[in-house]
């Protein structure tokens, strides 16, 4: 609500009051209490005390959290009945546009905007142009789509709070998120919940009365599924403990990955369900996956790596290890081999961060406030990369003021080593790849930085040979390190630029220089297949957050779960060493 504000009343031209609403909308999604906990703590005055929340704004939210609306957003609503969560999906279309495509053609929604940019009536309107509704065609059928989904790291922070309050249930032994969600998918279609109760009925009494439903799709006996007001849809499913592991099983999926499962059993004469492995009427496993996976004949199998895309065959046991008769068992090619799953790279595992922006440019933090919360996230090492000159709407940094920076880099490690921080901060740059591939900067500034990476900011559009060959050059360079964030893809919001991955994968390894996995979890840059291929050609890569504030380092856990989809270990992520291992490997 508070974000939609925001927008209404940038559309309606009013002056710095949407970015209040905005930094208090991005405030209240980031609390890890809920709001209404808050105010029935320690009322209004709780409220204001949020960091970003004014005086006004702390009414609002009281106003809403005691009559279900706000009498300002209905009516700001009423002015410009728009779908603004849809529109603002489209690419370019900011609040003052959306306002005049409904004032000139009454564009309500995604349906009305595609009616009328085929008509060619979007091109005449002052201020579009045939450009403009070119590039709103173009985002349609991506922003059409996009809506069906969630990005994981958006309704991560949501998911986990209706994790906590409903495990704290006195009816609840257990409760643990399945599904995609589990998996890591980096978009969710929705959220599976799986309980453990002796009194299944009062859980889903309980799951159904949360204030935050807004409508009840299904209410059994032991099994829900609501939507509620963030648009999130919930189901929830309660099991006996013996089912348990046989229940998160099936619902952690993907479905393939239960269909390989469930073949594997029936070639052992057993079968395997939602409530347990049978052997006739007995139950052979299921209390655990661990014990299901193990009667299987089977290594424990991540669940990021339940995709069937060759996890069943690497996780089936050397034959000799299985009980029973094994010329029935379909692993009989993994004789004699280790199994061949990898050791995945830990959600603890990371040092480094190699991507982040201070407020040199578009950041909001000072280089000592970024290193400190580095250090509170659990570093010791990050590089300072803001953006290069080109992107003067970053004011990115010049020749001048990127030596000016090195000497402040210079200065904050002393006094962060006078203040007995054991915290290295490496110069670096996010240094613009022009359209030819030459780079931003000169060579004998970059060649002064600790660590450069380069990335595309611009000419997405050129054709697939001429994109290929413009990253490769800037791959030649003897100076740049990382790509970052490699395919330029926005998820739900812009595609992938046109490139060719196995021959930029090639040519990263010949020529040393690592890619990057961009945490921001609408980039997610690389994706898992592009991370595995990767990996199977010999090439390292860095896990960054691209953080531009202090509290952005809390996005790498959605750059080691992508990691993680990609099979990575470890030893495939440079910062994921210590920093004088990952200096080392990083070009001469
Ligand atoms: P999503 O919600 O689209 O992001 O993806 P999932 O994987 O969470 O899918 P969902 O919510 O439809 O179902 C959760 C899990 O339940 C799924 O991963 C596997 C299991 N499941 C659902 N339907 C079937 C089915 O028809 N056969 C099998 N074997 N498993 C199923
Ligand atoms: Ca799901
Ligand atoms: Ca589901
Ligand atoms: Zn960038």
């Amino acid at each position: 609500m508070l974000r939609e504000i925001g927008l209404y009343l940038d559309m309606q031209g009013v002056a710095f009051k949407p970015r209040a609403y905005e930094k208090a909308a991005e405030a209240v999604a980031s609390l890890t209490e809920e709001a209404g906990d808050i105010y029935s703590r320690g009322g209004l005055r709780a409220l204001e005390e949020i960091p970003g929340v004014g005086a006004s704004i702390a009414e609002k939210i009281e106003e809403l959290l005691t009559t279900g609306t706000c009498a300002e957003h209905v009516a700001l609503r009423k002015k410009t009945p728009v779908n603004l969560s849809e529109l603002s999906r489209v690419e370019g279309l900011g609040p003052k546009k959306i306002k005049t495509l409904y004032q000139k053609l009454r564009v309500k929604d995604l349906a009305d905007l595609e009616a009328a940019a085929k008509k060619g009536a979007i091109a005449k309107l002052e201020g579009f142009g045939k450009k403009s509704e070119e590039n709103i065609k173009k985002s349609l059928e991506f922003a059409k789509h996009a809506g069906d989904r969630v990005m994981l790291g958006l309704a991560m922070p949501e998911i986990r709070m209706y994790e906590a309050r409903l495990r704290k249930l006195p009816a609840v032994a257990r409760l643990v998120v399945a599904g995609s969600v589990r998996r890591r998918k980096e978009t969710i279609g929705d959220v599976d919940l799986l309980a453990v109760s002796k009194k299944p009925q009062q859980v889903m009494d309980a799951f159904v009365a949360m204030p935050e439903v807004v409508s009840v799709h299904a209410k059994g006996e032991t099994k829900s599924a609501v939507k509620v007001v963030s648009g999130l849809n919930i189901d929830l499913r309660v099991v006996p403990e013996s089912s348990y592991g046989a229940a998160l099983n099936y619902f952690t999926g993907s479905k393939d990955h239960n269909v390989a499962l469930r073949q594997i059993a029936m070639n052992k004469g057993l079968k395997l369900n939602e409530y347990g492995l049978w052997k006739g009427k007995k139950q052979v496993a299921g209390k655990t996956e661990e014990e299901l996976y193990k009667a299987l004949g089977m290594h424990y199998i991540e669940p990021e790596l339940r995709e069937h895309t060759g996890e069943i065959k690497a996780a089936l046991r050397p034959i000799q290890d299985i009980q029973g008769r094994p010329e029935e068992f379909e692993g009989r090619q993994a004789q004699g081999k280790r199994p061949g799953l990898p050791t995945l790279i830990g959600y603890k595992d990371l040092r480094g961060d190699l991507q982040v922006q201070t407020d040199w440019t578009d950041g909001k933090g000072s280089i000592e406030a970024m290193a400190r919360a580095a250090r509170e996230a659990g570093l010791e090492y990050i590089a300072i990369t803001d953006h290069s000159k080109r992107l003067a709407m970053t004011h990115g940094l010049d020749e001048k003021r990127i030596i000016q920076q090195m000497a402040e880099i210079a200065r904050v490690n002393k006094r962060l080593q006078g203040s007995g921080l054991r915290f290295r901060v490496l110069s670096g740059s996010e240094c613009d790849i022009l359209k030819d591939g030459a780079l931003d900067l000169p060579d004998n500034i970059l060649a002064k930085l600790d660590v450069v990476g380069a990335s595309v900011h611009s000419y997405f559009n050129l054709p697939k040979a001429e994109q290929t060959k413009r990253i490769m050059r800037a791959m030649d360079n003897p100076h740049v390190d990382i790509i970052f964030h490699p395919t330029g893809r926005i998820i739900g919001k812009r595609p992938p630029y046109e490139v060719d991955i196995p021959a930029l994968i090639t040519h990263a390894k010949n020529t040393g220089t690592i890619l990057e996995i961009d945490a921001l979890p609408d980039r997610l840059d690389l994706k898992d297949d592009y991370i595995r291929m990767a990996i199977k050609g010999g090439v390292k890569l860095a896990i960054d957050s691209d953080a531009h504030a202090p509290s952005h380092f809390s996005v790498l856990e959605y750059g080691i779960a992508q990691a993680r989809r990609g099979w990575a270990e470890k030893k495939d992520i440079i910062n994921a060493w210590p920093l004088e291992k990952m200096k080392g490997f990083l070009k001469k």
